[in-house]
């Protein structure tokens, strides 16, 4: 499987992951746009806006709970466990499209969530902001200010907060291995991670069951599951170190 890039297997010391809903659908989340990706018949690119948001904010919150209720059950599986046990072998980063928080809980202790986090809200004006520890009783909650609340994430046609966005940049131009696995890449400006990573000649593997918008400029495609494959890489670094 990774016979291409097995003898400089010990040359790879910046590795940055570039991570999406794939990732963690072996733990039970659906992705976005598989079959799996709708809910109660609504899509789920349309929910994840500010105009689904404003034009019903009871229907977007009740999406959110249900995912965080799901994603609460969830574990990380071992993909998730995979690469925050290859930080023993090389600087690791993960850029994650996700907003479940299962990298962290996995043990990466460097993950950049670029859509922000489930576990996180904020006021729609002023500028309270906290982590959702219980569901509310009745949604949309209110902020102390009388505005309502929102999920503390991007929706399309959001900017990435500005400093997110710059070291995820930084970290794709600056490594030598970027392993983009369980994404589609159809998300802008997520899916341009990828290009400043080749244009600093980082070596690129896709792992993802199905082809990508971006599957030609791969150095390396995988057509499996990131839970199956990401195991072997590690055992591949295991060899070569210890
Ligand atoms: C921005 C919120 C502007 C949190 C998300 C036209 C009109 C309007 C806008 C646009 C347009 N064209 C482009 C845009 C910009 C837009 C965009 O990209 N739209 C797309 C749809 C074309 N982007 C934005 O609006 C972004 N903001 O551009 O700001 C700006 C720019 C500069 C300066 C100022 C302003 C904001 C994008 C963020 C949107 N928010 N989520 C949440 O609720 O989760 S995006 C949403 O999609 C999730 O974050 C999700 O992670 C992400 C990407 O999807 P994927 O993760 O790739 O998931 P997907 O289901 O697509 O694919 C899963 C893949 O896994 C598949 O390939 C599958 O084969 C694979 N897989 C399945 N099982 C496995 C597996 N792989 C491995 N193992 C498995 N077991
Ligand atoms: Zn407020």
């Amino acid at each position: 499987m990774f016979e291409f890039i097995e003898e400089q297997i010990t040359n790879f010391k910046k590795i940055v992951f570039v991570t999406g809903a794939g990732i963690s659908q072996e733990s039970g989340i659906p992705t976005f746009r598989g079959k799996d990706g709708l809910w109660r018949n609504h899509d789920a690119m349309k929910l994840a806006t500010i105009d689904a948001f404003y034009d019903n904010p009871k229907l977007v919150w009740e999406w959110y709970n249900e995912r965080r209720m799901n994603i609460f059950q969830a574990q990380p599986n071992a993909g998730h466990k995979a690469i925050a046990e290859l930080e023993k072998y090389a600087e690791v980063v993960v850029l994650t499209q996700n907003i479940d928080g299962l990298h962290q809980k996995a043990g990466s202790s460097k993950v950049l969530e670029l859509h922000g986090s489930i576990v996180k809200i904020k006021c729609t004006v002023c500028n309270f902001k906290e982590e959702i520890l219980e569901e509310f009783s009745d949604v949309p909650p209110v902020c102390k200010c009388g505005n309502i609340l929102r999920p503390d994430v991007v929706w399309f046609g959001e900017s990435l907060p500005q400093d997110v966005w710059q070291n995820a940049m930084s970290f794709a131009n600056s490594c030598d291995l970027m392993i983009i696995a369980g994404t589609s890449l159809v998300v802008s400006p997520a899916n341009t991670l990828p290009m400043y990573a080749k244009q600093n000649n980082a070596i690129l593997i896709e792992i993802n069951p199905e082809n990508t918008e971006m599957s030609e400029d791969m150095g390396l495609v995988i057509r499996s599951t990131s839970a199956k494959v990401l195991p072997e890489l590690v055992s591949l670094f295991k060899k070569s170190y210890d």
